[in-house]
């Protein structure tokens, strides 16, 4: 088993690279669970597959995946994707998995937060999540590489970081009293320089409409490179997401990242607003613990939740007239790289896109 480790990756010398730099593989694990994922998950099976595809074009990919599903799930994916078998609760291995973190060496560690399902028994999405918790530390094992403990809840999808000493995250989320109640922000500042080797917070107050996450940054805005952020936008004001992206903006427009330098931002306009359909709604398992589904409701869709993989980024579109604009501006943010879609409805149901059910492994190059 890796050794856990009990100092601060920043005083070892480690900090979490930006999404940008290279990658060594990318993990993912297979969605099965009905009370989560409509028709038996078989619709999300399918857009997995999409992604999974999308980004084994350009680096390895493991998938872990339950006895029950192993055999289905080796059905369905190439052969050159490593399927694992894995114990889990969900999906989301951005907020399961570890963040990795390296040194000047090239070496490689983990950072596998404590997990309480984003909120616990305060507003969490399931119970319980004890699998789940234990993700960060079996992918540390598989890859062998050492592992810190954080006892501070978080998931990896509620922070952002341009791997230059900024993390961008929100206040809904990690100020919420359903994670870290006895910590205060300038606590919790500490324990993230302490654990991503950054020296500036940047704390936007909320995140996108209905995020079930409670505002995770990663589905809001996100560093696209050094200086450069894209926000998740809408002109519409009579729409709740244009006084919240509007005051990031203004955070943003007028703050500088922890190098000094001003801060790009690039409006990258919200699908919809996307709404869950009765027929979809009803697919969808009715369990106790676990969060019901309901015709009408709104979904957090965005544009920024996105992949930024070897020679590649991967971004969801919804069928939706914002897709292609959203296209041209992975374009001209992402020069040099092949800018991949797949289709986010399914993800979407579930609670999140292509970044929340992604973990890139740092080469350390
Ligand atoms: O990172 C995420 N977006 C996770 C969402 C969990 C949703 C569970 N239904």
């Amino acid at each position: 088993m890796s050794s856990t480790l009990t100092s601060t990756p920043a005083s070892d010398g480690y900090r979490m690279p930006a999404e940008w730099d290279d990658h060594a593989g990318c993990f993912l694990v297979w969605p099965e669970r009905t009370d989560n994922w409509r028709d038996g998950a078989k619709p999300a099976q399918r857009a997995w597959r999409a992604l999974i595809e999308a980004i084994a074009s350009a680096e390895d990919v493991t998938v872990l995946v339950s006895r029950r599903q192993y055999v289905v799930a080796r059905g369905l994916l190439p052969d050159h994707v490593r399927l694992v078998e894995t114990t889990t609760d969900d999906a989301w291995v951005r907020d399961t998995g570890p963040s990795f973190v390296v040194n000047d060496a090239g070496d490689v560690r983990g950072v596998s937060w404590t997990f309480n399902a984003w909120g616990g028994l305060r507003g969490g999405l399931y119970f319980p999540w004890d699998a789940d918790d234990l993700v960060g530390p079996k992918i540390c094992d598989l890859e062998r590489v050492p592992v810190y403990r954080p006892s501070l809840v978080l998931e990896g999808g509620s922070i952002d970081v341009d791997g230059e000493g900024t993390v961008l995250t929100t206040e809904e989320c990690l100020l919420n009293p359903n994670r870290n109640p006895d910590l205060s922000r300038e606590q919790i500042e500490a324990e993230l320089h302490a654990h991503l080797g950054t020296s500036k917070v940047i704390w936007l107050p909320r995140g996108v409409v209905h995020d079930e996450t409670d505002g995770h940054v990663d589905n809001f805005a996100r560093f696209a490179a050094p200086g450069v952020v894209m926000l998740t936008w809408t002109d519409d004001e009579a729409d709740p997401q244009h006084e919240r992206s509007a005051e990031a903006l203004a955070i943003l427009e007028h703050d500088t990242d922890a190098q000094g330098r001003p801060l790009r931002v690039v409006k990258l306009h919200q699908p919809g607003p996307l709404r869950m359909t009765a027929e979809e709604a009803a697919g969808v398992d009715s369990v106790p613990g676990s969060q019901a589904r309901a015709a009408g409701e709104r979904l957090a869709g965005s544009y920024v939740n996105s992949y930024i993989g070897n020679g590649i980024v991967v971004l969801p579109v919804f069928d939706d007239p914002n897709d292609a604009a959203a296209v041209a501006a992975y374009e001209e943010l992402f020069p040099g790289r092949r800018v991949l879609t797949v289709p986010g409805r399914e993800i979407l149901l579930g609670g999140g896109n292509v970044h929340c059910v992604t973990q890139q492994l740092p080469s350390g190059r």
